[in-house]
């Protein structure tokens, strides 16, 4: 079975025709600038999988060819990550305008090869070989930002387990990854002018499960790997409330000037920057110094400064934090994303994005704030909780295999795929629509998530959904056709070693 998750906005599917045949005498035929460095990361996954030399080439294809091409007008409407990809018994050809969308293409390419082109090992040829059908895909996204969060703060995750997940979002086509790296349980990015950030603000997580915390060059390496699969980092600051790990670290940073102790529990709405002037130099001292070391490790266009839930801080305190925090970050020259709450500023750096958190019918504050980010400049992020939160239980767990272990449910009780899939970005706040959409994030919070195991669990499949929110056109949604991509990524899933769910509904291979 074939099928492409997300489902691109043109594809023809020839049965009737012979299909391409990948074999040892395929070479990658790399054309225009940017296209030999894509082709070798697709063919450092090919390789292992097949055990087939495929080298990067110049020169003419061949039918025994895949040829990557970048090109002005190779992709639909000139869209940046648009491609055209044509199989068939004359060779693979994908092109592009950049290499991004380049890149793109060879996810979809990953996707019409057998699955087990994903395997770290050439465990030999799958029955059939390695074909790959004969089509016509034209493709380009519905928004640029396709985002997925991961919590690192909660629970720390090493380096490695952060390569792995971005490999595995790029083949979804997702764009970003949104890394949140302060909470009240931890602090996990070093802030050279800070350092007890990373001493007694890295050394808890929830449950007690340890500490750990991304030097600057760890960072440096994960945003270089997110880099190659052109997935842009976007890093989070929770500020002023989820702040207890900074606050237990610097004494300063405390209205009455007594760090407390780490926290390892899962409430939220605790703790609080001080807005006090008394503390004014020491909190403005500290935001702009972690703004700017953060802003410098940091390629992307945005930077996250939190601004969710920060119950312990009064109204006005709030306004005014929030003014300092988003004028320090301006400050680098980064465009803020910050969750919806911070629209309850009015003196927000023009461009502003908003991060929308609320449910897909709106509580009333939430879409008023979120107005808020548009009346002022900015666009905003959708993650609506009760069906983006990839945290959120799955419906039958509590008598599956994890006993309800793993993931919350306050969002509205347990989530199905299908809600997953059945709702529109452009629809959900009045007065929102496609237009000010920068596009859609699913977030995975780790109070109850443990391992990257547990992660990629709760994760897989319901991001395939989300993905294909962001990525395919708007339009009615065919849900069984859905489930039938859904069945074949799982198949990929398997040969990566990529744990999922196997929710009920999706017509998953034995
Ligand atoms: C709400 S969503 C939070 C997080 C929690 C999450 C758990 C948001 C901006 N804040 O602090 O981890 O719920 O699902």
């Amino acid at each position: 079975m074939s099928g492409i998750v997300p489902a691109p906005a043109s594809i023809e599917l020839r049965d009737d025709a012979a299909p391409f045949r990948l074999t040892d005498d395929a070479r990658i035929v790399a054309r225009g600038a940017g296209a030999a460095a894509v082709a070798e990361t697709f063919a450092a996954r090919a390789r292992a999988a097949t055990g087939f030399g495929l080298p990067v080439v110049d020169g003419e294809p061949a039918a025994s060819d895949l040829a990557f091409v970048v090109a002005d007008g190779e992709a639909p409407g000139a869209a940046a990550e648009g491609y055209t990809l044509e199989s068939g018994a004359d060779g693979v050809r994908i092109g592009a305008d950049t290499p991004e969308g380049l890149f793109r293409g060879t996810q979809s390419l990953r996707q019409l090869l057998p699955a087990e082109i994903e395997r770290p090992d050439a465990a030999g040829e799958p029955t059939g070989g390695w074909t790959v059908p004969a089509a016509s895909v034209a493709d380009a996204p519905r928004f640029a930002y396709r985002g997925a969060m991961l919590d690192v703060a909660r629970h720390f995750f090493p380096i490695e387990d952060v390569l792995r997940f971005i490999d595995a979002i790029a083949l979804l086509k997702l764009d970003v990854l949104h890394l949140h790296l302060t909470d009240d349980q931890g602090w996990r990015i070093e802030i050279r002018s800070w350092p007890e950030l990373t001493g007694t603000g890295a050394s808890t997580s929830v449950g007690g499960d340890g500490g750990g915390f991304y030097s600057q060059d760890d960072y440096r390496r994960i945003v270089a790997y997110a880099a190659e699969r052109f997935v842009t980092i976007v890093p989070e600051i929770d500020l002023p409330g989820h702040t207890n790990a900074a606050l237990s670290a610097y004494p300063e940073l405390n209205c009455d000037g007594v760090a407390p102790t780490p926290y390892e529990g899962t409430e939220v709405g605790f703790s609080s920057l001080c807005a006090s002037p008394e503390r004014a130099e020491a909190t403005d001292r500290f935001l702009a110094d972690v703004v700017r070391e953060v802003a410098e490790l940091t390629p992307g266009p945005w930077l996250h400064l939190g601004g969710d839930e920060s119950l312990a801080t009064s109204p006005a305190d709030y306004r005014d934090l929030v003014r300092r925090i988003a004028t320090a970050g301006a400050a680098t020259g980064k465009t803020i994303i910050g969750w919806h709450e911070m629209g309850a500023s009015r003196e927000l750096p023009p461009g502003t994005v908003a991060q929308y958190w609320s449910f897909v019918e709106p509580e009333p504050d939430a879409a008023e704030l979120t107005r808020s980010f548009v009346e002022q400049g900015g666009r905003v992020i959708m993650s609506p909780a009760d069906v983006a939160y990839l945290d959120m239980q799955y419906v039958d767990d509590p008598q599956g295999p994890l006993g309800g272990r793993l993931g919350q449910d306050w969002a509205k009780g347990p989530t199905t795929i299908d809600e997953a899939y059945l709702w529109d970005p452009a629809a959900v706040v009045p007065g929102v629509g496609e237009g000010d959409l920068l596009g859609v994030e699913a977030p995975v919070w780790t109070e109850t998530l443990g391992s990257i195991s547990e992660v990629e669990f709760m994760v897989f499949p319901r991001i395939a959904a989300i993905a294909e929110i962001a990525w395919s056109p708007a339009g009615p949604r065919d849900v069984e056709g859905f489930f039938g991509r859904v069945a074949a990524l799982g198949r990929h899933l398997d040969a990566l070693g990529v744990a999922y769910y196997p929710v009920r509904g999706v017509p998953w291979v034995e």
